[in-house]
């Protein structure tokens, strides 16, 4: 191109040869020239043809970072978000940082004061780089508008290679009316990144170290995988099932990594840790050989590292950050790359590789049979495990789900029937309430022709109510299911469990708030309470059924709480599976012992 245009429309185009489609953003003064650009832009595309990049406005720029992230993890592209300065930067810190914990890859573009006026407390401005450079996976200043081009290309690079991660690029205002050409071409030089990557990318696993791992395979009868979100990031849920069916390894999966196995599998244990499963919990106590691929060993999996599986004579870690291997747990067999590659090395180095662990499975067909999930299910009141078990019926996982944060987040994941990589969206590692309802819009933008249900709690979905509104404005089909437990359900349980029940700050019942109206007011047609367990199954028909937006409030057991539970730091030995899920005895968990089976 040989017309100079301005760094607002370089911006733009950059973002379209990238193949945007959808921009989430707020906007305001320091980011008007690109805001225009984006009209200019759409406004030739419907003149001449060519992909008009869609412009969603949520109600405040946590909501378009969370619509973006939405829009990352259920489909693996790169989400983009685009807001003012100041303020506008700083309500994008919180999805920046939950991008960053859950290794979500998103740009998020900030208008910045003039760079004549950087340092001089001028209006609306905030340390942008400095803000995000300590929570991004890389943060730039673009000072030289010379650079801009560039830059916005090499924060796409960043934010999907190697391990994904969110890039934010703040962008001076007079950079953006500065008029130059446009390349179409170029990245910036990050030297020792370039490399990682590269190496990573090269990354395979040697027919040497191959055998090694089949040799530890070999010598275990009780081997169990545990993977975690980077199977899904690495889009290596395919090879996860392939290597658990051809070896018979069961596998328990991480919050994160939900989806990565069918639910229904037969060798699927669900999730482990904190909330996981009993049954999963029991595997990690008792297997002897665990493989971790793409999972870190966090504080909700492996509260006290040195306890968390006992009886493991070896771990195997596959990860694509080698900050990872060894930060937790030490590993006898490592490697450092891409899970998919490295589980399609594995899978064609034990093309000749069989062991029978059909005892270990059957043994574990035995832990989920005495040790299920379960809940009162004789209460008259409504259950919130229920509701899910209804959901299930009717949505056979045929759907993208998102969360809030809380107990209703942990029933979502211990119940719900899960069947897709990339079909359960929540906050996982920063946990941040108000996730659920923005980050279903974002998948809804998405993924226009799936089903998309947000699973939420009362408390959660307040913190970005004023996303409702957005819903029904761009008449997303979202249905949204509020499990009502008058407060802040999760912290109640850690009152009642740790704080001898003094419930400070986190009982709502007589906060006046009506949900239903609240629905209504922002345009809702279909919205409807549930007080009855009896009408739990038919309301949720009609609710998924519904082609618009919907939305349903289920009143549930205040009291219910969430089983099983390791407390925080504990280890497995103090799980605890409250009223309904039978224990097993204490002599059986001295696993490793000849009497296992
Ligand atoms: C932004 C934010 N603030 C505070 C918390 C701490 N927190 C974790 S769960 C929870 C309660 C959530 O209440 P609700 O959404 O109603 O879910 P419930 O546990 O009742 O199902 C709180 C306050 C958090 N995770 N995120
Ligand atoms: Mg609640």
């Amino acid at each position: 191109m040989t017309q100079a245009i301005s760094g607002g429309d370089i911006i733009v185009k950059a973002l379209a040869d990238e193949g945007v489609d959808t921009i989430f953003g707020y906007s305001g003064g320091a980011i008007l020239p690109t805001y225009d650009a984006i009209f200019r832009y759409n406004e030739t595309c419907e003149k001449n043809g060519g992909q008009p990049i869609q412009l969603v406005v949520p109600a405040s720029e946590q909501g378009a970072g969370f619509m973006a992230a939405g829009y990352a993890r259920s489909t693996g592209k790169v989400g983009v978000f685009l807001v003012t300065s100041g303020p506008g930067a700083t309500n994008s810190v919180t999805p920046v940082r939950d991008c960053m914990a859950d290794s979500i890859p998103v740009v998020l573009i900030t208008g910045q004061v003039p760079r004549g006026a950087l340092g001089s407390d001028a209006f609306q401005e905030a340390p942008v780089f400095t803000l995000m450079s300590t929570c991004a996976k890389h943060a730039f200043l673009v000072t030289d508008p010379e650079e801009l081009e560039a830059t916005v290309r090499t924060a796409f690079e960043i934010a999907r290679s190697g391990r994904p991660g969110p890039v934010v690029v703040d962008i001076p205002k007079d950079v953006q009316n500065w008029m130059g050409l446009y390349k179409g071409s170029g990245v910036l030089t990050l030297r020792g990144y370039d490399r990682r990557v590269r190496e990573i990318q090269n990354s395979r696993i040697t027919p040497e170290h191959a055998k090694a791992f089949f040799d530890l395979l070999a010598a275990s009868e009780r081997p169990l995988l545990y993977a975690g979100s980077g199977v899904i990031n690495a889009g290596a849920a395919d090879e996860l099932r392939r290597f658990s069916s051809q070896f018979g390894i069961p596998v328990t999966t991480t919050l994160m990594g939900l989806g990565a196995m069918d639910s229904a599998d037969p060798l699927s244990l669900t999730m482990l840790g904190m909330h996981g499963a009993a049954f999963a919990n029991y595997a990690v106590e008792d297997s002897d050989f665990i493989i971790a691929v793409a999972s870190r060993f966090d504080d909700r999996v492996a509260g006290k590292p040195k306890e968390w599986a006992p009886n493991a004579r070896a771990i195997a870690h596959i990860d694509i950050d080698f900050a990872e291997l060894g930060k937790v747990k030490s590993a006898n067999w490592g490697h450092i790359g891409d899970a998919k590659v490295a589980l399609q090395d594995l899978l064609a180095a034990g093309s000749g590789f069989s062991k029978d662990f059909s005892k270990w499975q059957a043994h574990l067909d035995v832990m989920k049979k005495e040790h299920p999930h379960n809940y009162d299910r004789a209460s008259e009141l409504i259950q919130p495990q229920y509701v899910i078990e209804c959901l299930n019926e009717v949505v056979q996982g045929e759907a993208i789900f998102t969360t809030g944060v809380g107990q209703h987040q942990m029933w979502a994941a211990q119940y719900l029937s899960l069947k897709h990589a990339r079909s359960f969206l929540t906050s996982g590692s920063m946990g941040t309430m108000g996730f659920g309802l923005t980050a279903a819009i974002g998948a809804q933008f998405a993924n226009p022709d799936k089903t998309v249900i947000n699973i939420d709690g009362d408390g959660s979905i307040r913190m970005n109510l004023g996303e409702m509104e957005t819903v029904t404005t761009y008449n997303l089909p979202v249905k949204i299911l509020v499990l009502n437990n008058s407060g802040d359900g999760m912290v109640r349980q850690w009152q009642r469990l740790f704080f001898a029940e003094r419930f400070c700050g986190s009982d709502k019942s007589l906060h006046k708030k009506d949900f239903i109206k609240t629905a209504e007011a922002d345009g809702f047609e279909f919205a409807v309470r549930v007080s009855d367990k009896a009408d739990v199954a038919d309301v949720l028909r009609r609710f998924i059924e519904y082609p618009g937006p919907a939305f349903v409030e289920v009143v549930i057991d205040q009291n219910a709480c969430v089983y099983p539970m390791i407390g925080p730091g504990s280890g497995y030995k103090e799980m605890v599976t409250g009223d309904f899920i039978p224990a097993r005895a204490v002599a059986t968990q001295s696993a490793g012992k000849a009497d296992l089976f």
